[in-house]
């Protein structure tokens, strides 16, 4: 618990207030924390942070410095210290570990991703080896490229993911980053043809227009301004950085492989403006300029592009293939599926290009030791606009599966672990979403198995008659509701409508389009993703429950202060609802209750046997649990510990931080006793 702050800034760990109520934890998150400049705040060793939304003083190297190979409690709370919390337990225990970082939409998450990565790149590699400098530099550099290519203005943050990303770095035994690997998942591609009112489209697209070289737009026969073309016509044009062609080169992409992706974008810019004509029987493209720069552009004949764009290929009955005119509908429909596709694999392949330049190369293990693994997992935050689609289903979903690993890890094995070790212990309840991700995934009764249904029938199935079959399967759901259900309710449509009751909030949804996106390869990779929970290996499985098996996850929790992206207001209501659906109270009482640290009693015994005289070198007691009593007896924990079957609890960091004080003390003195052991001198 962190302890070095004046009483001023209150209590710097939830677990040491008064009292466990919502008031206390909001008096303090708001009063003494927020309106300090106090951005975080712990749970033992959860990270709460509140998006301060103004420039803190709080990210330089002496901050760095301060945290460096330090304690959590050691400093005022940071994500500093769990990062470095994160490297030492890997270091130590050469332990694959993860920082899961959640939060709603403009919460914080990725200023939080970034910062994490940034400390740890400064605290690794100190004798500067130059192929680890190359790897960090690439890490840091990848999220300006990630954020140019895949994070948009919404109405809820200017800089919004619209992807959900997962970021390993790879350690040698040295604890020297060798390389990394990035996941991404599920890029909301329709914003590149579409995009709400007030909101943009991807940066990328306006870093090419207001950010590219005269030359360069030349050659891609654009011009500067947005508003000339259909996909970024709406977005107003604000100041935008020409750093991501930087980022790029010092990755390492070639010249003309950033000429190839300027002139992707450019193509998919003159697809939007390619435009269909009826006569009453058949269509005609309007803009053929733009047709004739996209095939420039592309490399292709720009009869084959013309005729891509107005036909398709049917096969009839009799096997025949034949080419089908498209109606104007169908024509525009196609287009704007081109131009998503172009963007997406465009996308795709930055990533893999990023992934090849940072790939762990000839790492062999007898040789190099243990290769360790921190990931940093950064989502696209929950959220609710006037008009959810298919895209906000997804994010929720993905939100909702995050919420409950939370809840399985901290709150439910937590206290199954007491149970199991005989600890006496009070039981604190909680609300479990996993019946809203049942709603969803449960096999042939949740809602994605609907849909894939509705998807194989042949035949004439619309959304609307997906959503009927919704409302027969769920009627009984507490987690679903639809018009049907609530006839008054006219904020919702008969045909149209669905609302779930989510872990933060209620969310209605239009199934406009549902089946369509339902049918993307994409979003069957997203449902793996989400779906299996035993798959070991690496990616893209990484959500699933199996992924904690094997990594120790350390967590922060992003808290949005206010709706205005103002520094100075917290609204309370708002933070109070995150708070109650975060299950951060729960979390502390469970926190409180709990213990600390907890080990198993010979593993225990190994590292501070040589702090107690009982127990170095060996001890002569009938069991280790009695040996590590003797330990603890001897330093005047008795207080602070309980004894399980196998494992030992501690209640505080502190009683442990003293045992590795005088153990780091004693370690000299053991090497020179060694020493002269080996020599013969002893
Ligand atoms: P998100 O990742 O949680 O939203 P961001 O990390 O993009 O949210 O934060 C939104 C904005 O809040 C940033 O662009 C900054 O202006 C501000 N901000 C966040 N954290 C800090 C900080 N520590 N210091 C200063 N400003 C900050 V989303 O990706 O929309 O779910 O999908
Ligand atoms: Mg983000």
């Amino acid at each position: 618990m962190a302890e070095l702050e004046g009483l001023e800034f209150g209590k710097s760990d939830f677990v040491l207030l008064d009292e466990v109520t919502m008031e206390q934890f909001m008096d303090n998150l708001k009063l003494s924390r927020f309106e300090k400049g106090r951005i975080y705040t712990y749970i033992g060793e959860v990270v709460v942070s509140v998006n301060p939304y103004r420039e803190m003083d709080i990210y330089g190297k002496d901050t760095i410095d301060a945290y460096r190979g330090r304690e959590l409690y050691e400093n005022p709370p940071h994500l500093y210290a769990v990062s470095d919390a994160a490297y030492k337990a890997m270091k130590r225990r050469a332990k694959d570990t993860c920082i899961v970082i959640s939060g709603e939409s403009g919460a914080g998450k990725t200023e939080a991703s970034k910062h994490i990565m940034q400390y740890i790149a400064a605290i690794t590699n100190p004798s500067q080896k130059a192929e680890v400098e190359s790897v960090k530099n690439v890490l840091l550099k990848s999220n300006c490229v990630l954020e140019a290519f895949g994070n948009a203005k919404t109405n809820r943050n200017d800089n919004s993911s619209r992807f959900g990303k997962y970021m390993d770095i790879n350690f040698n035994f040295n604890g020297d980053p060798t390389g990394g690997h990035i996941n991404n998942y599920l890029l909301e591609k329709s914003r590149v043809v579409q995009q709400h009112e007030g909101e943009r489209n991807f940066h990328s697209f306006y870093q090419l227009l207001r950010g590219g070289s005269e030359e360069m737009l030349k050659s891609c026969h654009l011009h500067n301004d947005p508003a000339l073309y259909l996909y970024t016509r709406e977005g107003s044009a604000a100041t935008v950085s020409s750093a991501v062609m930087s980022a790029l080169d010092a990755i390492g992409f070639l010249p003309e492989e950033i000429r190839s992706i300027n002139q992707i974008l450019a193509s998919i810019l003159h697809l939007g403006n390619v435009s269909f004509a009826s006569d009453g029987e058949n269509i005609k493209i309007l803009g053929l300029d733009s047709v004739k720069h996209i095939s420039e552009l592309t490399a292709t004949d720009p009869d084959s592009v013309s005729k891509s764009l107005l036909f398709r290929t049917v096969a009839t009955g009799g096997g025949e293939v034949i080419e089908k005119g498209h109606t104007e509908q169908d024509a525009c429909f196609g287009r704007n599926a081109f131009a998503k596709a172009l963007y997406e694999r465009l996308f795709g392949w930055i990533v893999s290009r990023i992934n090849g330049i940072i790939e762990v190369k000839d790492y062999n293990p007898v040789l190099h030791g243990k290769n360790t693994v921190i990931g940093v997992l950064d989502i696209y935050g929950f959220e609710i606009f006037d008009s959810n689609s298919f895209e906000q289903f997804c994010i929720n979903y993905c939100n909702e599966k995050l919420q409950q690993l939370f809840i399985e890890l901290i709150l439910q094995q937590e206290q199954d672990e007491y149970q199991r070790e005989g600890i006496t212990w009070q039981h604190i309840d909680y609300f479990n979403n996993q019946i809203i991700v049942g709603l969803v995934e449960q096999q042939h009764k949740g809602i994605i198995s609907i849909l894939d249904e509705a998807c194989l029938t042949v035949g004439n199935v619309t959304d609307t008659v997906c959503l009927e079959s919704m409302n027969t399967k769920l009627a009984q759901h507490p987690h679903y509701t639809s018009r049907k259900f609530n006839p008054s309710d006219k904020s919702m449509d008969f045909q149209k409508h669905f609302r779930i009751r989510h872990y933060a909030g209620d969310v209605t949804y239009s199934v406009d389009g549902f089946l369509e996106k339902n049918k993307d390869l994409l979003f069957q990779d997203f449902k793996r993703l989400m779906y299996n929970r035993y798959h070991a290996g690496h990616s893209p499985l990484r959500l699933s429950n199996s992924f904690f098996l094997f990594q120790e996850p350390y967590y922060v929790r992003c808290i949005k202060p206010n709706e205005m992206k103002s520094p100075v207001l917290f609204d309370d209501a708002r933070c109070e609802h995150q708070v109650a659906y975060l299950g951060l109270l729960e979390n502390v009482m469970v926190r409180r209750a709990g213990f600390a640290y907890r080990q198993l009693y010979a593993r225990f015994l190994q590292r501070y046997k040589m702090t107690c005289e009982y127990t170095w070198p060996n001890h002569l007691m009938s069991s280790d649990r009695e040996a590590v009593e003797a330990i603890i007896t001897q330093h005047g924990f008795h207080d602070d510990v309980a004894y399980g079957h196998t494992k030992l609890f501690v209640r505080t960091p502190r009683s442990l931080f003293t045992l590795e004080q005088e153990r780091a003390a004693l370690l000299p003195i053991l090497v020179l006793f060694l020493q002269k052991v080996w020599r013969g001198a002893l």
